[in-house]
């Protein structure tokens, strides 16, 4: 299968040409083995308050800074800026358990059943740009890889029912292969689901979703003020945190302080 791979940082323009056209890209090998390690055990740490089962635990940056360094990743976030511009935040932050042997999950797109996202039109616009850390080695179909539709996020109409509905596989599902610390980034239309997951050790990924600065924040209904405190400006303003000389979102107030 064609791998949608793309080099960290910079945001080119091929890899506008990929997003736009796939809908997603993979930077390889973003997190060197220790990092994903270090995330991996900070995941289960937030995992363990909870019963086991297939779930998803937002705001693990707060109390895991291994967590909390990927939310300005370099090689990931000239990515994100390069699709949306700098005026952005982070919506939410799931860190996603997948249990040894768990089977595949649900054909969706992301968005939200309480105002649909194609409700605003056509295409589905980028409201939710989704940075997935892969934290276990997804190498192989069967390792609990993500799986998505190349180009869905484009398609006038929906996956069946009777596919997305029975769980079918679906003749152009393309299984994400990665090493562990690769990053997924992709579009909110596009088709997607958790593949099949055959291997003993339980499976986590961490998932940043950036947002228009408009949008409301989706794993937490306001920012823990030790947090803020303690982490940096441009943390800060990605967590929503800045002044807003003009209340309803004119382009006038000032962007996160990026280095460069
Ligand atoms: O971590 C996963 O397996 C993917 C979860 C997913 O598809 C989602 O959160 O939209």
């Amino acid at each position: 299968m064609l791998n949608p791979e793309v080099k960290p940082g910079e945001f080119t323009a091929v890899d506008r040409f990929i997003f736009e056209s796939w809908g997603y890209f993979v930077i390889p090998d973003v997190l060197s083995a220790d990092e994903a390690a270090e995330c991996y055990a900070a995941s289960e740490r937030m995992h363990a308050q909870r019963e086991r089962g297939f779930g998803q635990l937002g705001r693990g940056y707060e109390t895991e800074p291994s967590l909390e360094q990927l939310i300005d990743h370099p090689a990931v976030l000239p990515k994100i800026r390069g699709l949306y511009g700098d005026r952005f935040i982070l919506q939410a932050c799931w860190t996603t358990m997948q249990p040894a042997h768990g089977g595949t999950g649900r054909w969706h797109q992301d968005g939200s059943n309480a105002y649909d996202f194609k409700l605003l039109g056509y295409p589905v616009p980028l409201v939710q740009l989704r940075a997935s850390y892969l934290l276990t080695d997804q190498t192989e179909p069967g390792m609990g890889n993500m799986e998505l539709v190349p180009g869905s996020h484009r398609s006038q109409v929906p996956l069946p029912p009777e596919v997305s509905g029975a769980g079918d596989d679906v003749a152009i599902g393309h299984v994400i292969c990665a090493s562990a610390g690769s990053v997924l980034v992709f579009h909110n239309a596009v088709w997607h689901r958790t593949y099949a997951h055959h291997g003993d050790r339980d499976r986590y990924t961490a998932h940043y979703i950036y947002s228009p600065p408009w949008a409301r924040s989706a794993d937490r209904l306001e920012n823990s003020p030790e947090f803020l405190e303690r982490t940096t400006p441009l943390r800060r303003a990605l967590m929503g945190e800045f002044s807003r000389p003009d209340a309803p979102y004119g382009a006038n107030y000032d962007p996160p302080p990026f280095a460069s």
